[in-house]
């Protein structure tokens, strides 16, 4: 491991050498080679309350004896179900105070320095892993009234150094007296336990507080532990967890990207999100992002609380005092970065499959959609079309006139999706995407060039796995500048020799997935590999390591290979997304593209959309995408949903229905199937699937203004597009663990049936004011009820206050786009609703910076409804040639004498008023680019 270090301290004549020599600072110590044996206990929520719940586990994944776990320091006491073996408290074991308190420039924050706890003799208290740092600054800076930071990092060092390689943008605003939090530690005096507190200042919930001790900066070990004011949290990713709220009995979940399909407890899925919400007593919320890109596993708590464990880097918080659900995820955005803005079609239904035998096969799924009348805006392709699965080449048997089929169908307004996977089939000759790389040096290098295979030429460092190309492959190292632009390239070239005219690019495989670790590529053992303490996130798989179905810790990444991959693994997807989109946007020129990327981090949103991943067909993960899709929109990834009926196993014909109805409401709303199953399109049962979906589409397509400008608005100001309930009633204690259900936005809640055999379902309907979308007759009841769902249907309620634009469907937004506009306007109680539609061409890019769009706003107050235009600066934008022909008025007590437009009296047969659902339906002509006053009398 040595060889690690010189490498990276000579290879590295750059910026980073502090990062490569705080490492050769520290004293390397060897992988106990311990087999992860941490399991979640599981009693559910029997908490015996004679048990002190503070209790931070020493050693989660060593089978501990009370001997050796008394010896090596820690507390032991044998209770089932809780850690036995535990740390000591604070005035025992953690930091100290060891300085003065430093207000930072402008009063912004403080630093003080801390060092660890002494025993008595003035000895350094007992290391748990190792490589402890025991002069450590710790950092506030407060960067907003709402915002605020704290890092702990090794002193007189560049915290900088220890950051993840990703932008973060903290706001700049500073503080003012309506600050919202208060930092309070524990003592000032030196020598005293060092510990802080968060402190919520209006209602005094302590929001973060390590008063409970176990605090640990070392090289390869961090470890945080705080109570929480509530059991109410949310978040953490990517992984599957049957509740939306997390089970606070000490479960842990490991944070590190790996190709591993959703749906088994205790792992972790593809991406990488260490982010969490929770929800205080009075309904307040904030959030907490630990920027870290290093394996790491949290656990819950019963007291309650979470310990965070890392295994490199720094210890660096962001905390967001919201306080309502949906500001805490716009202060989040405001940091990490907020969504792409979508292309109109990216919101059309979408049709996928792996498995396509040839062009015809697609054709066929494309005629079968067309025949049912299923609107249909994205056709996918998958690994399918290349030739030997090598990316940038098209199977020349089967899929030879896939470019003429693309153009095809394009006519008619289809868009067409390609996939693209990171790794290069390593080809020495015949295949120019791997030749062209390598001279460029793209590829990701082995740390130490004694851990190549044997065999490998002495100058060709590169680390080779195999993925799907059918021999070695080699995998770009995308943090690199030459790597982007060769990618870059490759996408143009092949866009251009091929004519394969594709709108939008899928790329999967990106965590970096590889099929051989443990057998074709083996990790040698070293400390990065087989680090002392390895995170749940290796207690996976055949081989047990962090190395498991990817490729070694122990290479290099970065333009100046400054990175171990140990340090920035799940950054791959990440740094692939960024690449890729660059990559997009030049290639399409002008046009608005969008990716869609498997492996994700923090900030991914503004990059890349997100599919769950390798599904199964099960009504059980038909429930679960629903946690799953409103978590990514708390991570401000907004454009996600999983493969509708399913990817593995055949979707059987209720369930896909159902999941048709449901999927209609995904942000991203896609069809997809693995190779080894039956067709699953909509077209394969026309008179069942295809009905109700059609039913279900057609509503989705109606909305789609609505759902466009909820992207809008996560676009330009941050917030979710799909949410949990709680976000919209976080006072309403039952609507926090509500995950069968969701919103749109604050408007439109979506109640699918999620159970074989069921033509009803619960639907829980928070107090407020709520209309029957269908009907648009108000429903009386309140709380839990239940509504009849015939398999055709699915329970759709508009909330009173709103307003939602809408469009007439059609078999595909190019067309739907042009139809006229409608509005849907669910009075509140004070008969007043507000909405607005944000307009642009739908596909190019760029519109909002050029104020090439429109955004008209509808308010109806007592008797008026006022429409507003506001334009954009933008002089070639038109405006729209659309009309509004119907308003339909919902609530509205009694029969209107009259109604006039800007003081007009408008005909009666223009409009219709029903006693029976107290619904007002005007059919008046609006223009969509002038202001209007409605009034009734
Ligand atoms: O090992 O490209 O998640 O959507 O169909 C499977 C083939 C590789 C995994 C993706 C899935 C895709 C499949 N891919």
């Amino acid at each position: 491991m040595d060889q690690i270090y010189s490498r990276l301290f000579f290879a590295c004549n750059c910026g980073y050498r502090y990062r490569s020599a705080y490492r050769a600072n520290r004293i390397g110590h060897r992988a106990n080679n311990s087999i992860a044996l941490h399991t979640n206990y599981d009693y559910g929520n029997n908490v015996p309350p004679s048990v002190n719940y503070d209790r931070i586990e020493c050693y989660p994944f060593k089978n501990m004896v009370e001997e050796n776990c008394t010896a090596s320091g820690c507390l032991w006491d044998s209770v089932n179900g809780y850690p036995n073996c535990y740390l000591p408290d604070s005035s025992v074991y953690g930091y100290e105070i060891d300085g003065e308190l430093m207000n930072l420039p402008d009063e912004a924050g403080f630093k003080i320095d801390i060092r660890r706890r002494r025993n008595e003799d003035d000895s350094i208290i007992f290391s748990l892993y190792g490589g402890d740092i025991d002069q450590v600054t710790f950092e506030v800076n407060y960067y907003s009234d709402s915002t605020l930071s704290f890092a702990f990092y090794p002193k007189n060092e560049d915290r900088f150094g220890l950051r993840p390689p990703v932008t973060v943008t903290p706001p700049t605003t500073g503080v003012t007296e309506d600050i919202q939090y208060e930092v309070q530690l524990s003592s000032n005096e030196k020598g005293q336990p060092f510990n802080f507190q968060i402190i919520r200042k209006n209602s005094g919930a302590v929001i973060f507080d390590t008063s409970m001790g176990g605090l640990t900066i070392a090289e390869q070990f961090l470890m945080i532990s705080t109570t929480l004011p509530t059991h109410y949290l949310y978040g953490f990713g990517e992984n599957t967890h049957d509740t939306l709220l997390h089970d606070m009995n000490y479960r842990m979940w490991p944070i590190f990207s790996r190709g591993q399909a959703p749906g088994k407890r205790d792992v972790n899925a593809y991406g990488a999100q260490p982010f969490y919400m929770a929800s205080e007593e009075d309904g307040s919320s904030h959030g907490v992002f630990l920027f870290n890109s290093h394996a790491m596993d949290v656990t819950t708590m019963p007291n309650p609380g979470i310990t965070f464990r890392a295994i490199g880097g720094m210890l660096e918080f962001f905390v967001f005092l919201g306080p309502q659900p949906e500001s805490v995820v716009k202060q989040y955005g405001d940091v990490i970065g907020r969504t792409f803005m979508p292309p109109y079609f990216a919101l059309g239904f979408q049709l996928s499959r792996w498995g396509y035998k040839n062009t015809s096969e697609i054709r066929d799924a494309i005629d079968r959609t067309r025949a049912v009348e299923i609107p249909h805006d994205i056709q996918y392709v998958d690994i399918d079309y290349m030739d030997k699965r090598r990316d940038f080449t098209i199977d020349p048997v089967n899929f030879a006139d896939l470019p003429a089929l693309v153009d095809e169908v394009k006519r008619d307004g289809l868009k067409f999706g390609i996939i693209l996977d990171p790794a290069i089939a390593h080809e020495l000759f015949g295949y120019p995407p791997f030749s062209r790389g390598d001279k460029d040096k793209v590829f990701v290098q082995w740390a130490n060039s004694t851990y190549k295979p044997d065999g490998q030429a002495a100058n060709d460092n590169n680390l080779y796995g195999r993925v799907w190309p059918r021999r070695e492959t080699a995998f770009p190292d995308f943090l690199k500048n030459a790597t982007k632009q060769w990618w870059t390239e490759e996408i143009r070239l092949f866009h251009e020799e091929q004519k394969l005219n594709f709108d939008l690019l899928w790329i999967d495989m990106n965590e970096p997935s590889n099929f051989l670790t443990g057998t074709l590529l083996k990790c040698p053992p070293n400390r990065w590999d087989d680090p002392p303490y390895e995170t749940m996130a290796a207690n996976v798989g055949a081989t047990g390591r962090l190395s498991e179905k990817t490729i070694c810790m122990a290479s290099l990444f970065g333009e100046e290979d400054e990175f171990l991959h140990y340090e920035v693994h799940s950054l791959y997807g990440h740094s692939h997304a960024m690449a890729t989109q660059s990559a997009v946007r030049q290639v399409l020129a002008g046009k608005r593209s969008m990716v869609l990327s498997r492996s994700t981090f923090a900030g991914s949103g503004k990059y890349a959309g997100h599919w769950l991943g390798d599904n199964y067909s099960t009504w059980k993960q038909m429930a679960n995408s629903i946690i799953g899709m409103v978590e990514f929109n708390m991570f401000n990834i907004p454009y996600v949903g999983p493969d509708i009926c399913g990817f593995n196993l055949n979707a059987e014909e209720e369930m896909c229905e159902r999941w048709m109805e449901l999927g209609a409401f995904y942000p991203f709303s896609r069809n997809h199937n693995s190779f080894l199953f039956k067709d699953q399109d909509p077209g394969e049962w026309p008179d069942t699937v295809a009905v109700s979906s059609l039913k279900a589409l057609n509503i989705r397509y109606r909305l789609l203004p609505y759902l466009y400008t909820l992207f809008y608005d996560s676009h330009t100001v941050g917030g979710t597009v799909a949410r949990p309930l709680y976000h919209e009633y976080p006072m309403d204690i039952n609507a926090r663990s509500i995950d069968k259900q969701f919103m749109w936005g604050p408007a439109l809640l979506i109640s699918p049936v999620l159970q074989p055999g069921e033509t009803s379902v619960e639907v829980y309907l928070p107090e407020d004011v709520w209309y029957d979308y269908y009907t648009g007759i108000r429903i009386t009841a309140s709380g839990s009820n239940t509504f009849s769902a015939p398999r055709d249907y699915i329970n759709l309620h508009l909330r009173g206050g709103y307003i939602l634009p809408a469009q007439k469907p059609a078999l595909n937004t190019m067309i739907s786009r042009n139809n006229n506009f409608e509005l849907l306007v669910p009075l509140d109680d004070n008969n007043y609703a507000i909405g607005k539609l944000f307009w642009d061409d739908g596909e190019s890019v760029n519109t909002i910076e050029d104020g090439l769009y429109q955004i008209n706003t509808f308010e109806f107050s007592g008797e008026t409804l006022n429409i507003k235009v506001e334009k954009g600066s933008g002089d070639a934008w038109g405006g729209i040639s659309q009309l509004l022909d119907t308003i339909q008025f919902m609530g509205w007590s009694s029969e209107p004498a009259k109604i006039s437009v800007n003081g007009a009296d408008v005909e009666t047969t223009l409009y219709e008023y029903n006693e029976t659902s107290k619904n007002l339906f005007l059919f008046y002509k609006f223009s969509m680019n002038e202001d209007y006053v409605v009034e009734f009398r």
